[in-house]
């Protein structure tokens, strides 16, 4: 084999070089058509020879299996970021290796490329998604100059106040935004509560604007951005002790980006009304009734649920729970932060780029569809934990003796319950097919009664 490779090189180099053929962009045809002449047999020795490499040495199956393969446009946003080091001692001048360890966390965690994604609980596992964003320190400065994205700035205030925002201002000790609507501004220093001598480790406003949010949080440009505590940026930040040893996973950053992107804390939260009647406004973060205190406490269950009843997702970054455990965002988080890129903060990202991916459809559908009764509640529901598959499937409905309930329903929304008040007891035929071919992609018995 090897012999051939060899001659086959040398030759083709010397054709090339020998004659440019007018149509063919490629001589290779010609030359092995030399090789037969010169080596009669070369050929089919050849071709065995060339098929067993790219198949490896196993018979091929009878019947290849066809998958059916479709195409959809996805969006990557690449994201600038400038760092805003305020200190007021060296301890405080954190080093340049936690900015970028902070930036390999925020890049991991927002496109659950985490080490930890397995320890999220399999109930949770199809909730939990990309984001398709990607962070980079800043390359240029607003003035157009090269930066590395990192701006140290000694300050006589021992400490910052977080009512007044004065991190964020210049003539107060801090330092001024960067276009806000350019680049994602995050603030570093000794944070506290005014007159209550307690640390606060982080702190972001939303979009301005943004429906989740009552508008006292709406705040102007100069105030956009993320303001973190200096001992805990970054990875491993070796000053992160004691009370904050929880927070040594560079997750502040994390939940605080996700406050920017308009997300709520999963517990919705409760001040003067009872914890479970409020929501983040989610369906696919578990209703949950208060925060976790800094730690992971998989039985927590604050919410007890008259349906599907789940514990709360103590994985999610947007609880309160010990960094140890925080592991994931949710489709719906993903798709209200990504929503909140296309409007609201549409010129902050520095390159977009469209990507075509690929997507086996039935073993997509197959893992990420799920259709159930719910005969205690006279329904059954039909449940799409990937927003992508919005408005690409329809749902026909038949008894056992094959007759059509209904065809054609669209599925528009990521639950689709489906009331069976008017259903006979026994079993149904659930059938989803793709809207575009309308070929089928899954179909579940279920049997339903009024118990
Ligand atoms: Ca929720
Ligand atoms: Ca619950
Ligand atoms: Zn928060």
């Amino acid at each position: 084999m090897r012999y051939f490779y060899l001659i086959l090189f040398t030759l083709t180099i010397n054709f090339a070089q020998a004659q440019i053929p007018a149509i063919d962009r490629c001589g290779y045809d010609q030359v092995l058509e030399n090789l037969e002449k010169q080596y009669p047999g070369f050929r089919s020795a050849y071709d065995k020879a060339y098929i067993q490499s790219i198949n490896g040495p196993r018979v091929l199956p009878r019947k290849l299996k066809i998958k059916d393969t479709t195409y959809f446009l996805d969006t990557i946003y690449t994201i600038p970021v400038v760092f805003h080091i305020l200190y007021n001692n060296a301890n405080e001048n954190i080093q340049d290796s936690l900015i970028f360890n902070q930036l390999e966390v925020l890049n991991q965690d927002f496109s659950r490329l985490n080490p930890d994604t397995g320890n999220t609980r399999s109930i949770f596992k199809s909730r939990a998604g990309s984001t398709r964003f990607k962070f980079e320190l800043a390359t240029t400065d607003p003035s157009g100059n090269p930066t590395s994205g990192i701006v140290r700035k000694s300050t006589t205030l021992t400490n910052f106040n977080t009512s007044n925002d004065n991190i964020k201002f210049t003539a107060q000790g801090g330092d001024n935004v960067w276009n806000a609507t350019k680049y994602l501004n995050v603030w570093v220093g000794d944070l506290q509560v005014p007159n209550q001598g307690s640390i606060v480790l982080g702190y972001a406003y939303p979009p301005y604007g943004h429906p989740f949010w009552p508008n006292s949080s709406w705040v102007a440009n100069s105030n956009q951005g993320v303001v973190l505590h200096y001992q805990v940026v970054g990875r491993n930040n070796p000053r992160a002790t004691g009370a904050l040893a929880t927070s040594k996973k560079g997750r502040v950053a994390t939940h605080e980006f996700g406050h920017f992107f308009g997300l709520r804390h999963i517990w919705g939260d409760p001040i003067f009304t009872s914890g479970c009647s409020v929501d983040d406004y989610l369906y696919d973060t578990p209703n949950q009734g208060s925060r976790s205190n800094f730690i992971c406490n998989f039985g927590a269950n604050t919410c007890f649920d008259a349906k599907d009843d789940l514990p709360d997702m103590v994985e999610n970054y947007m609880d309160y729970s010990s960094e140890t455990c925080q592991n994931m965002f949710t489709r719906q988080q993903i798709q209200v932060m990504r929503s909140a890129i296309k409007d609201y903060r549409s010129s902050l990202p520095i390159k977009v780029e469209i990507v075509q991916r690929m997507r086996i459809f039935d073993t997509f559908v197959y893992n990420e569809v799920k259709i159930f009764a719910r005969n205690t509640n006279q329904t059954a529901v039909v449940e799409l934990t990937n927003e992508e598959l919005l408005n690409t499937l329809t749902l026909d409905v038949y008894d056992a003796a094959g007759r059509a309930i209904f065809q054609n329903m669209p599925l528009k929304r990521n639950e689709e319950i489906i009331s069976t008040i008017r259903f006979a007891p026994g079993v149904y035929v659930f059938q989803l097919r793709r809207a575009d071919t309308k070929k089928p992609v899954k179909t579940e018995k279920l049997y339903i009664n009024k118990s």
